[in-house]
């Protein structure tokens, strides 16, 4: 069945093989429908949250949970029908954008790949290509701009309904035009899941119902935008000095 999409850190410490600790005892608890953004210097370890999350690799110490099962006890296949990822650089395939939509899913029919589009805002921009749906794109975008790669893989995210959805928000400039379809994106396609965002724009982390400020691997501070401004803390210094 569905997950509620519960995700709880534990004491969570984490090195890539042979390095420092990047995590260091962290602990959080998202709930259900929940949206946490992540903050922090370059460094600090947001990425690798998110890495751990989807178990591209492993925590040395403590647990991670989703609906309170280890995720190291669940299937591959499970978390990942339930967990939507968009990264910061989005992979892209050469093949057409309907291929970048589903992959090799042949659940996802035509039908659903233009739902999802829709639903992402990706249909405005695939109508205005030459060849829609079967427009050829390359790995490197082809003629896919910043932003647009970015709905598009929204479209791909969300084409399983995910009870959990990562982003990791794109640092580079997109125009306002689809930075506005992007933020209106947003909105949408985090209502009812539980979502993680490593947000860089103030007007993502703003939204969030809780921030997580990190900082070299700890967890520095945790509130909402206004409770963090009134401390006058890291997250302060990061957004308004
Ligand atoms: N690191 C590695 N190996 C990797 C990835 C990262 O050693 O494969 C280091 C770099 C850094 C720390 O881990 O010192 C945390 O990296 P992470 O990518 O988690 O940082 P971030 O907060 O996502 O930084 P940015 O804002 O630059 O994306
Ligand atoms: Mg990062």
């Amino acid at each position: 069945g569905r997950f509620r999409g519960e995700i709880e850190f534990r004491n969570v410490w984490f090195a890539y093989e042979g390095e420092d600790w990047v995590l260091k005892d962290v602990s959080f608890k998202v709930e259900p429908g929940e949206t946490v953004a992540l903050v922090g210097a370059t460094g600090a370890g947001k990425t690798s949250i998110i890495n751990l999350i989807c178990r591209f690799y492993d925590v040395n110490r403590g647990q991670i949970l989703v609906d309170g099962v280890d995720i190291r006890d669940m299937r591959q296949s499970d978390l990942r029908r339930q967990i939507g990822v968009v990264q910061q650089d989005v992979f892209l395939f050469s093949g057409d954008i309907k291929y970048n939509i589903r992959l090799n899913d042949t659940e996802i029919d035509d039908e659903k790949i233009r739902e999802v589009a829709r639903y992402t805002n990706a249909h405005r921009f695939i109508e205005t290509k030459p060849n829609k749906y079967d427009e050829e794109v390359t790995e490197r975008g082809g003629t896919l701009s910043a932003g647009q790669r970015q709905l598009l893989a929204f479209a791909r995210a969300l084409a399983f309904d995910p009870a959990i959805l990562i982003l990791d928000e794109a640092t580079s400039a997109v125009d306002t035009e689809t930075e506005s379809l992007i933020q209106d994106a947003l909105e949408k396609i985090t209502r009812g899941r539980t979502t993680i965002i490593i947000a860089h724009r103030l007007s993502t982390v703003q939204h969030a119902d809780k921030i997580i400020v990190l900082h070299k691997g700890r967890i520095r501070e945790c509130g909402t935008h206004e409770e963090l401004l009134e401390k006058r803390g890291l997250y302060y210094k990061l957004y308004l000095l």
